[in-house]
């Protein structure tokens, strides 16, 4: 495999953190009792599943804010470090001081990151909110060329283009330098960071967004044509900021389903909920089901820690108070995310099943028999690729599982992740690594390849050890 040194360096960060997982499984099942997890961490993961904060560097010197940071969450978005603003001050000068503080962090914690956002209308530096029309088209493609390739191989996920939406009923763009430089100024966003980091999730990020409404449905129908016509997203992030004028809905989750039903993950990317008591913690319990009950939710993060961290501190949104007790939200989110049990069963791969005649058998094992099942979904691009595969157990743990993929004639397999690949064209076998082999009865884990020409068109096989 032709991995770069920083694709080890992420490769040993989630290798650390899925066997601590595996091995705290292990250990409740040798005590012989169904006891949950007891950090939001563990807990998201049991079900393959993230929980994560919003994190400012200088607050990572305060003990209290540290410690809470690194027993209970997994990943990490920094808070105002990774913005236009903070990382090119000056044109063409980068500055990435205060986020390589907090990825250093993070990576020394077996924290995943998600950055947090190349383009957008607000925190611009001076010298860009000045700029229009092709300068401003140059100028964001400069930046996140720049800075995806700075932090390539280290993000989980981008928020590549943020709040691009305007509120209110119309359903249409928000006026911004950005937008007057052209209404393809989204697409070129993302082609932009694919190239830099063909591995990172990248995904459109906005709030108002968290029930159907005007400005969901806009989002919805770019992400439908981005889709169509093979522009490069992988996820939705619904910020979730809820409070009396943007409340919880019922359709939350049917909202969160019908993006996933159009091929892309779903993450819940800044949450925050105003208000206090058992209100606020059946809130918290609700907004994590609905992500638990949609298998591409990926996971959720708060914005901020503890109360007095929160960009909105007198609406005390979050799961901690000021003095970092766990609030009865905190209590009731955590059982939502142990009660909410693993991943649904596969759905539907992505991709479409053509089946050429060398790929083996594609049928997946009957539900309610062990053994395991993998789906693809694919990001492709005229000359590329980016596939995820997931691999689900049955109704048994299954103690380690090799896949199998065919590729297209003309393709090749340049780089892996969280798994051993046997071969790079044809016929291509992937086997779990050392830390994500064990897989409880239902649940998933995922690895990913990238490689050159066409991706794989047929479902993989999957056979469990
Ligand atoms: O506005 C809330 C969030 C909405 N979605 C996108 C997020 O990126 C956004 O985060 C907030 C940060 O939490 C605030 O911390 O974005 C604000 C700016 O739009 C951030 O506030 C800024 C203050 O306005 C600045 O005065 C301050 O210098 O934080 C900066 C750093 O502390």
């Amino acid at each position: 495999m032709n991995r770069s040194p920083r694709r080890r360096v992420l490769a040993a960060t989630l290798s650390t953190t899925a066997a601590l997982v595996v091995a705290g499984g292990a250990v409740l099942l040798s005590a012989g009792n169904a006891s949950a997890a007891t950090t939001l961490g563990a807990s998201a993961e049991a079900s393959g599943r993230y929980f994560g904060t919003a994190v400012a560097a200088y607050k990572l010197s305060d003990s209290v804010y540290s410690t809470i940071l690194d027993r209970e969450f997994d990943m990490v978005t920094p808070e105002n470090e990774m913005k236009w603003d903070a990382t090119e001050p000056s044109q063409g000068s980068f500055s990435y001081t205060s986020a390589d503080q907090i990825v250093s962090h993070a990576q020394a914690h077996n924290q995943r990151m998600r950055g947090h956002a190349l383009a957008w209308h607000s925190q611009q530096p001076s010298w860009a909110q000045s700029l229009e029309g092709t300068a401003i088209r140059n100028a964001m493609i400069n930046h996140i060329t720049n800075v995806a390739t700075h932090y390539k191989g280290k993000i989980y996920s981008w928020d590549v283009v943020n709040e691009a939406f305007a509120d209110g009923s119309g359903g249409g763009r928000r006026d911004s330098n950005l937008q007057r430089s052209g209404n393809d100024w989204i697409e070129v966003a993302f082609k932009t960071a694919r190239a830099a980091d063909p591995a990172a999730k990248l995904c459109y990020n906005d709030y108002n967004t968290d029930g159907v409404n005007a400005k969901s449905t806009a989002v919805y129908n770019m992400v439908k044509d981005f889709k169509a016509r093979g522009v490069p997203i992988d996820c939705v992030g619904f910020q979730s900021h809820i409070n009396s004028g943007s409340p919880y809905t019922a359709d939350y989750q049917s909202n969160l389903q019908r993006f996933a039903d159009l091929g892309v993950d779903v993450q819940i990317t800044e949450l925050d909920i105003a208000g206090s008591g058992s209100a606020q913690a059946t809130t918290y319990a609700n907004v994590v089901k609905s992500c638990l009950a949609v298998t591409r939710c990926n996971g959720l993060t708060v914005w901020g820690i503890r109360d007095s961290d929160s960009w909105r501190a007198s609406d005390t949104p979050l799961l901690f108070d000021g003095s970092g007790n766990k609030k009865a939200a905190y209590d009731s989110a955590l059982a939502a995310l142990n009660g909410g049990g693993t991943t649904t069963s596969p759905t539907t791969p992505t991709s479409p099943t053509s089946s050429p005649t060398s790929s083996p058998s594609t049928s997946p094992p009957p539900s309610g028999t062990a053994g395991c099942t993998a789906t693809v979904s694919l990001n492709q691009w005229t000359g590329g690729f980016v596939a995820t595969v997931k691999i689900t157990a049955g109704s048994a743990k299954i103690s380690g599982w090799t896949t199998g993929v065919t590729l297209p004639s003309g393709a090749a397999i340049t780089n892996s992740w969280n798994a051993t690949a046997t071969g790079s064209s044809g016929a291509v076998s992937f086997t779990n690594v050392a830390y994500n082999g064990a897989v409880n009865a239902g649940a998933s884990t995922e690895f990913g390849f990238q490689g050159t020409g066409a991706g794989p068109s047929a479902t993989p096989t999957c056979t469990a050890r």
